[in-house]
């Protein structure tokens, strides 16, 4: 194989994705949402193909490959293309103040949930456990807010999605890191309170959790409790 090659369909979308991957599970689900035909290409980030490197220099999953040969990485930067790209899925709101609304949606989620599911996990002593499990939940109370002030936009429909009752782009970019409780509470034993506090939430994770959207791609729970078995520090007192 010389510099140049490296595995793809030609006049078609190709996806670098690892289905253990949180991240391109994104990618993933929006092609799915948006009902197009994609090939994947699996990369086994344990044993990374040298040629990988042409597709991103950051050796990261995922990156997708357009039919005009265009390389773009980042999942939500790569989820939000596919649902421009496939605008008849309306897996985006109509209007630019929804729009922003939903990007801060996903903001949030992203700076109070996801860093503190691996912040609990890697975290050794107890203290510094209980710390981070306080924070990860005190994100938890704060997205449910949010889902409950949003469930009021005529679009929210009352919920139990962010948008027109279904799974769509907040989910899309959302739903991996929610199943990451399943390792959270095997590990961590991190339970999500059923109080109003958390009411939001639960029914939100809830529709997630039982929708093929979710569940197709979803990786089974103890294959997940077992990939994520790296990130777990080992107990100090
Ligand atoms: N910010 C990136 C993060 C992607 C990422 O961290 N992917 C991980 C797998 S979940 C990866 O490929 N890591 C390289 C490795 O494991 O060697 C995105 O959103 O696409």
């Amino acid at each position: 194989m010389n510099t140049i090659d490296y595995p793809y369909e030609k006049n078609a979308y190709t996806l670098y994705s690892n289905a253990l991957c949180p991240y391109a599970q994104r990618a993933v689900r929006a092609f799915k949402a948006a009902k197009v035909p994609y090939k994947l290409v699996e990369i086994d980030l344990k044993n990374k193909p040298e040629w990988f490197r042409l597709v991103n220099p950051q050796f990261k999953v995922p990156v997708l490959r357009t039919p005009d040969g265009s390389l773009l990485i980042e999942s939500l930067v790569v989820a939000e293309f596919i649902a421009e790209q496939f605008p008849q899925t309306h897996l985006l709101p109509a209007t630019a103040l929804e729009r922003a609304q939903l990007r801060l949606f996903i903001e949030i989620f992203s700076s109070r949930f996801s860093p503190f599911v691996y912040r609990t996990l890697m975290a050794s002593s107890k203290d510094e456990q209980e710390s981070r499990k306080e924070s990860l939940l005190a994100g938890v109370r704060e997205i449910s807010k949010e889902l409950e002030r949003q469930w009021e936009r005529p679009s929210g429909q009352g919920g139990p999605f962010w948008s027109n009752g279904k799974f769509g782009f907040a989910e899309i970019a959302t739903a991996s890191f929610v199943g990451l409780l399943v390792p959270l509470g095997h590990y961590r034993s991190v339970v999500v309170p059923k109080t109003q506090e958390y009411a939001g939430f639960n029914r939100w994770a809830e529709a997630i959790s039982k929708d093929p959207l979710f569940t197709e791609t979803k990786v089974e729970d103890n294959a997940l409790n077992e990939a994520y078995k790296k990130f777990v520090a080992e107990e100090k007192q």
